[in-house]
C-alpha cells in the first residue's frame, strides 16, 4: 500500500498491547523509591490513555524503516513527558480537576504533594529512560541518565517523599533520617562530582574517592543546616530559621542532641577531607569547600 492511500487496517490497534506492557515494565518496584511515589506514578501513567504520542514514535520509526522494538524507550519516554503533564495541568493551582482518563485525578486519588511529586519524577524517569535505553549510546547519555537517576523517583524525588512523611513521626532512626539526606542532598552533590569527573574522562579510583567525599560532604551539610535551622540562624540560611520544628521535622539536633550534632558534621567533613587523599593539591578547592561548610555552624 502506499503512504497516500487511506488503509483500512486500524494501525494504532497493533501497537496498543506492545505500548501497555513496555509501560507497565517501565516503572518496577525500585530501592529508593517509596512505594506510594511508586504506585501514584503508575497509576498517571498506566491510566488508559489513547496512547497516542507512543504511536507516533514508533510509526515513524516504521516509516523510516526501522524496527519498531528498538524505538520503545523513546515510546516510553515520550508518554512519561505526557503523564507528567496531564497529573501538573489537573493540580488544584492550574485546572483544578478531578477526573481524568475516566477516572479520580493523581490528587484526588492521593494527595497534592504525592501528585506533584509524581510528575516530578515521571518528567525525571523520561529522561533517565532515553539516556540509558536509547541505541545509539554515547557520552552525552551517560551524563545525562546520571543527572536524571540522582534527581528522579530513587533519589531527588523519592527522599523529598520520604521526608515529607516523615514529619510528626518522632519515632525515626538515624539511619532513616541518613536514608533521606543521602537521596535529597547527597544525590545531587555527588552527580555533581561524577558529572565533573565524566568531563576529565576521570579513572575508576578517582570516581569512587570523589564518590566518598560527596557521601561525607552531602550528610555533613545537612546535619549543619538541620544545626542551623536549631539555633536559629536565619542569615546564614537564607531562609526563615525554626521552620524544622514547626513542622515537625526529623532533624539531627533533635535526635542526637546539638553537642553531638556539632560533633558528627566535624566528624564528616574529616572524612570528606581524607577521601581526597589520592588527588594531591589539584583537589585543593574540594577541600577547602569542605571546611567552608564546616565553618557554617
Ligand atoms: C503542566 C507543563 C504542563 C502542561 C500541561 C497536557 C497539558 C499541558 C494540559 C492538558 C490539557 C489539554 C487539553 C492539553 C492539550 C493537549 C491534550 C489534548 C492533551 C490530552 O491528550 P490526549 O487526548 O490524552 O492524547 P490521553 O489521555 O488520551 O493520552
Amino acid at each position: 500500500m502506499s503512504a497516500t492511500e487511506t488503509p483500512d487496517r486500524d494501525a494504532l490497534a497493533d501497537f496498543l498491547p506492545l505500548i501497555a506492557a513496555a509501560l507497565d515494565n517501565a516503572l518496577p518496584a525500585a530501592e529508593g523509591c517509596p512505594p506510594r511515589l511508586r504506585s501514584a506514578m503508575r497509576y498517571a501513567l498506566l491510566a488508559p490513555g489513547k496512547r497516542l504520542r507512543p504511536a507516533l514514535v514508533m510509526m515513524a520509526a516504521e516509516a523510516c524503516g526501522g524496527a519498531v522494538a528498538e524505538a520503545m524507550p523513546a515510546a516510553v519516554a515520550v508518554e512519561m513527558v505526557h503523564a507528567y503533564s496531564l497529573i501538573h495541568d489537573d493540580l488544584p493551582a492550574m485546572d483544578d480537576d478531578a477526573l481524568r482518563r475516566g477516572r479520580p485525578t493523581c490528587h484526588i486519588q492521593y494527595d497534592e504533594a504525592t501528585a506533584i511529586l509524581a510528575g516530578d519524577a515521571l518528567l525525571t524517569k523520561a529522561f533517565e529512560t532515553l539516556a540509558k535505553h536509547f541505541q545509539p549510546r554515547s557520552e552525552a547519555a551517560a551524563a545525562v541518565a546520571l543527572l536524571a537517576t540522582a534527581a528522579g523517583d530513587t533519589a531527588l524525588v523519592g527522599g523529598q517523599m520520604d521526608d515529607l512523611a516523615a514529619e510528626n513521626a518522632p519515632d525515626h532512626t538515624l539511619s532513616q533520617l541518613q536514608a533521606i539526606h543521602r537521596r535529597k542532598t547527597g544525590a545531587l552533590f555527588n552527580a555533581a562530582l561524577q558529572l565533573g569527573a565524566l568531563s576529565a574522562a576521570a579513572t575508576p579510583a578517582q570516581r569512587a574517592a570523589l564518590e566518598a567525599y560527596g557521601d561525607a560532604l552531602g550528610l555533613a551539610f545537612q546535619v549543619i543546616d538541620d544545626l542551623l535551622d536549631h539555633t536559629g540562624a536565619a542569615e546564614k540560611l537564607g531562609k526563615q530559621a525554626g521552620r524544622d520544628v514547626q513542622r515537625g521535622k526529623l532533624t539531627y539536633p533533635a535526635l542526637m542532641g546539638e553537642a553531638a550534632a556539632r560533633e558528627h558534621a566535624d566528624q564528616l567533613i574529616h572524612q570528606a577531607v581524607e577521601a581526597l587523599g589520592l588527588f594531591g593539591s589539584p583537589a585543593w578547592r574540594l577541600n577547602w569547600l569542605a571546611q567552608y561548610v564546616l565553618q557554617r555552624i
